[in-house]
């Protein structure tokens, strides 16, 4: 497949061009935790602020009408860009961690009795571990984890023996966004439709890099967040097959997802409406809109290429670096269909603050720490933190070098030369 343009892409980010506090020249590599935005989404937003600034749903003059109509439609590129059926599937929260504790607190709330299981992995996010472990409180459900094989992939025995407890609900990440690990999302999902439960993916890491058909994955619920995926921050979605969000019942009451209230009564409004109380986030539907026809303009497919790309010619450059530890499939094992562009790891003798700080100081961005993901890092790799380079359509070759330089810096700064 033929690779973007990277450095006509790069045109369209304007941040890459500017230099950090150090003087240098921005490395920005991490796009995991949220992702740089283009012109045409930054143009957008602004377009809606300075030429049709309206409450939607509302008004009966054209700037309201249009931006409910711009809300609207960026519904309907979302649907699309997953392959939903229709944009009725797509509800708009703040972001992948609202989306999941909306499952948590409207299906699972209705659904879930006490003793009840539910199943998710030792590779997640804090957010969907803790609405998982507050149900349960909730509920008096029990939570299973499973388990991770050589610290990097699922064990697939362990999820299969795990489903035999016929869990209620699993909620699994599509892609971890510390080891980058890519799971086989629709293998999972039908093995967790076999044992008869309903499952939530969280697609946080993957959505914004990969191409997503829900339907091919047949799972109930997916979440994701805009601004991973080029879109504004303080929106997210959640996908859920209609038929199973025309039953659940709304987690907020008041303006918009109404369809009628009397003193003593009220009836909800139709899908998705029914779970957007309150007036929306406008500018971020519109923003996310543009990120998605940004996306489809340079091709997904494409984008996840050029990240395959980066990711094995990072693990190539980190390989049999002394005193550097890799954390997730390693280079030999990597397929094209395994990882995604995200790459822990950590300098031996060194802190991964202190490694982001030195790297920083060369104007690279990366983070350090935990990742949001304390079970897998502390109690999975053992490790108290991890430093982890994570990529995008912008990411050159050339930064993943400066990221290899600035480790040996590391190593220099900190006199970690005796420490091989
Ligand atoms: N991970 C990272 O640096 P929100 O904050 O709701 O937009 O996304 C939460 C989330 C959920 N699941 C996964 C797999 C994620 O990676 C994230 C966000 C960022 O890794 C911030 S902690």
């Amino acid at each position: 497949m033929e690779s973007p343009d990277v450095e006509s892409i790069r045109k369209d980010f304007p941040i890459l061009s500017t230099k950090t506090s150090h003087g240098k020249q921005l490395v920005y590599l991490d796009s995991a935790a949220t992702s740089q935005k283009p012109v045409q989404v930054i143009d957008a937003v602004s377009d809606y602020y300075r030429t049709y600034n309206a409450n939607i749903h509302r008004g009966l003059y054209d700037i309201s009408a249009r931006a409910t109509e711009e809300y609207r439609r960026s519904k309907e590129l979302v649907a699309e860009f997953i392959s939903a059926g229709s944009y009725n599937e797509i509800v708009y929260t703040r972001n992948t961690t609202e989306s999941i504790n909306l499952v948590a607190l409207s299906w699972a709330e209705r659904n879930m009795k006490k003793g009840d299981v539910i199943l998710t992995t030792q590779m997640e996010h804090h957010s969907n571990i803790v609405p998982w472990q507050m149900l349960a409180r909730r509920k008096g459900a029990v939570l299973e984890y499973a388990k991770l094989k050589g610290n990097a992939v699922l064990d697939m025995e362990d999820y299969g023996k795990k489903l035999e407890k016929r869990p209620r609900l699993v909620a699994f990440t599509h892609v971890s966004n510390v080891l980058g690990t890519v799971n086989d999302a629709k293998k999972l999902t039908e093995m967790a439709h076999d044992a008869g439960a309903t499952v939530v993916i969280d697609a946080a890491q993957s959505v914004p890099h990969m191409e997503i058909d829900v339907g091919r994955i047949g799972c109930d619920f997916m979440a994701f967040s805009s601004h991973k995926m080029l879109g504004p921050a303080g929106i997210g979605v959640l996908y859920g097959k209609e038929d199973i969000l025309e039953k659940m019942e709304p987690l907020f009451g008041g303006g918009d997802m109404i369809r009628s209230v009397r003193f003593d009564s009220c009836t909800w409004n139709e899908l998705p409406w029914k779970f957007e109380a309150g007036t929306s986030n406008v500018e971020g539907g519109i923003g996310l809109g543009a990120a998605v026809e940004y996306l489809d303009r340079i091709g997904i497919s494409r984008i996840r290429q050029h990240e395959i790309d980066m990711t094995r010619y990072a693990l190539g450059r980190l390989d049999g670096l002394d005193g550097v530890a890799v954390y997730g499939i390693g280079k030999k094992d990597m397929t094209d269909s395994n990882r995604a562009g995200v790459v822990s790891f950590n300098i031996k003798g060194a802190h991964a603050h202190d490694v982001a700080e030195i790297f920083n100081s060369e104007g690279i961005a990366i983070r350090a720490g935990h990742h949001c993901a304390m079970p897998l890092v502390n109690e999975v790799l053992g490790e108290p933190s991890v430093a982890r380079m994570s990529f995008y359509l912008y990411t050159k070759k050339e930064e993943v070098d400066k990221a290899i330089e600035a480790i040996a810096k590391v190593r220099k700064v900190l006199r970690l030369e005796d420490a091989r």
